[in-house]
């Protein structure tokens, strides 16, 4: 490998042209597109040698900015099991992205030396984008930077996060998690769930059709190549498919931050079960509009305690003791944790932001069902729990059905659609509509607000960042405010995603909410 070669493409076609130091945050790089070329290129070469370490494996690239408005792109880096870049690397993807066109070549070289890295050796490396318009430019930038270290890539072209995550981990495993293609995937998934639902389409008060809102984002083109595939297994209609701007008053994070329908909606009977997936498809809300016409939300709390109940019941009738936990954020709604820790009465633990906090703390448990409260997430079963589950399958019949539930999950990573084949197959079983689904607990008023501060790390925080270090004094200043209301909790964190603070309030009454919300928004300024 020469690495002069490394340097003359940087220069000649993916110049860093921003003088402002970028940061390998919660979910990779993101800002505006046209300051990341010279990101996305460098990516590439980091991904190259990243496979070359771990020995060939496969490791993902996937450009995307989730729910970002349009103008935004990013990128991140999957591991060979699926899981987010090892969090000793997010730093070497820093520096790398921040260095100077004209030490590029002595960066790559130190990065190979540092790490004992064998250039020879096989690389793999795997790319997919979302469908913004500046996606293609940004990732041939990275294909471009696997090419130059003499990597081999596969460019899987428009695929939503979660399908490059599973064809990662299909290609590490060489095939045991399924096929490492777009067929293979849908595949895996609707074979699951047919299998599951049979003939039973509708049941008790579970109606078999759906709203689907795509957030003009890569998981409407994909949830439409499901419905092609599928045998009229569910009804589902798609509205947002891509002809507005991605998640523009439209997806996830709309409907969960704005707590409110997203645009373009038809008119439909109260109760309809309508849902809400972000740009890149692995986040996922349930919402519907009460016969007083209030909007409604089901959000990933809701997802996450629907699906432990269930699971709990498979395992009693499973007849199987395995250890189940649920993982969660400070966003979680007080309501869930009680209704969680009280009445399922499963482990509950929280930890910090960014799915790769829960995924790590899912894993210390058989059974691990983690969700972040706006919708992202997934469950992950050990080796150990799959193994009995397979052995009690030859002679109980619902540990067969838990079979069928597991390979319905995407367990790589949260996957909208997996998750929402998931709840859909649960509520079917269940006979629920929402308006069931939702009598389980009362969701306490919740309030979430941005602070543009000049200085966002100033806040630094500790115990899963409910709790503030600094500014010192702060947190003894919130204790009190949060101390004056029935029910109160809040707190305060730097974005890893914007340049904000943002401020989570929640207490017994709306009002009450709004002012506690403001009261700790004013400490912050
Ligand atoms: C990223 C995270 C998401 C988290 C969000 C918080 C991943 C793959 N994504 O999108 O899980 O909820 O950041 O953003 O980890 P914030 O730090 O701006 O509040
Ligand atoms: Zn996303």
């Amino acid at each position: 490998i020469n690495l002069r070669t490394v340097y003359a493409f940087a220069r000649e076609m993916y110049p860093k042209n921003s003088s402002t130091p970028v940061q390998y945050g919660t979910a990779g790089f993101r800002g505006r597109a046209e300051f990341l070329d010279s990101v996305m290129y460098r990516m590439g070469v980091l991904a190259t040698l990243r496979s070359r370490i771990r020995g060939g494996a496969v490791i993902g690239v996937m450009v995307t900015a989730s729910h970002n408005p349009e103008p935004d792109n990013g990128v991140k880096l999957i591991d060979p099991k699926g899981e987010m870049l090892e969090a000793s690397w997010e730093s070497i993807a820093t520096d790398l992205a921040n260095v100077e066109d004209s030490e590029l070549e002595a960066h790559v070289a130190k990065i190979i030396s540092d790490n004992k890295i064998d250039v020879g050796s096989s690389s793999n490396v795997f790319v997919g984008m979302d469908n913004r318009y500046h996606s293609p430019r940004l990732l041939k930038a990275v294909a471009d930077g696997v090419i130059a270290l003499k990597g081999n890539v596969r460019e899987f072209g428009i695929v939503t996060t979660p399908m490059l995550h599973f064809f990662v981990v299909a290609a590490n495993t060489r095939g045991a998690y399924g096929q490492p293609t777009e067929e293979g995937y849908y595949r895996k998934l609707i074979t699951a769930f047919e299998t599951l639902r049979g003939d039973k389409l509708e049941n008790g008060n579970y109606r078999n059709k759906l709203i689907f809102d795509g957030a003009n984002g890569v998981g409407a083109r994909k949830m439409l190549q499901f419905l092609k595939r599928m045998h009229n297994s569910l009804q589902v209609e798609v509205i947002n498919k891509g002809d507005g701007k991605i998640n523009e008053n439209c997806g996830a994070d709309h409907v969960k931050v704005k707590q409110a329908v997203p645009i373009g909606m038809p008119i439909v009977e109260p109760y309809t079960r309508c849902v809400s997936v972000d740009g890149d498809a692995d986040r996922v809300v349930y919402f519907f509009t009460d016969d007083a016409g209030h909007f409604r939300l089901l959000d990933g709390d809701r997802i996450a305690t629907l699906v432990a109940d269930y699971l709990m019941d498979m395992l009693k009738r499973c007849d199987l003791d395995l250890s189940m936990g649920l993982v969660q954020t400070a966003y979680a709604n007080g309501g869930s944790t009680d209704y969680i820790a009280n009445t399922l009465k499963v482990p509950v633990a929280c930890v910090p932001t960014g799915v790769k906090h829960l995924h790590h703390k899912a894993l210390q448990y058989d059974i691990g069902v983690y969700f972040e409260a706006n919708g992202h997430g997934t469950i992950i079963f050990s080796d150990n729990a799959k193994c009995l589950i397979k052995a009690q399958s030859e002679t109980n019949p619902n540990a067969k059905i838990l079979l069928q539930i597991i390979d319905l999950i995407n367990e790589t990573v949260g996957d909208a659609i997996s998750d929402m084949l998931l709840v859909e197959t649960i509520l079917n079983s269940k006979g629920w509509d929402v308006k069931d689904w939702l009598a389980t607990y009362d969701d306490l008023p919740n309030l979430q607000l941005k602070i543009k501060v000049q200085d966002r790390n100033v806040i630094t925080t500790t115990d899963a960042e409910r709790v503030c270090v600094t500014p010192v004094g702060l947190q003894e200043a919130i204790d009190k405010v949060v101390s004056n209301y029935k029910r109160g909790r809040a707190f305060v964190r730097p974005s890893g995603t914007e340049d904000v603070v943002r401020v989570y309030a929640e207490a017994a009454t709306k009002d009450e909410t709004e002012s506690l919300a403001y009261e700790v928004g004013n400490l912050v300024h």
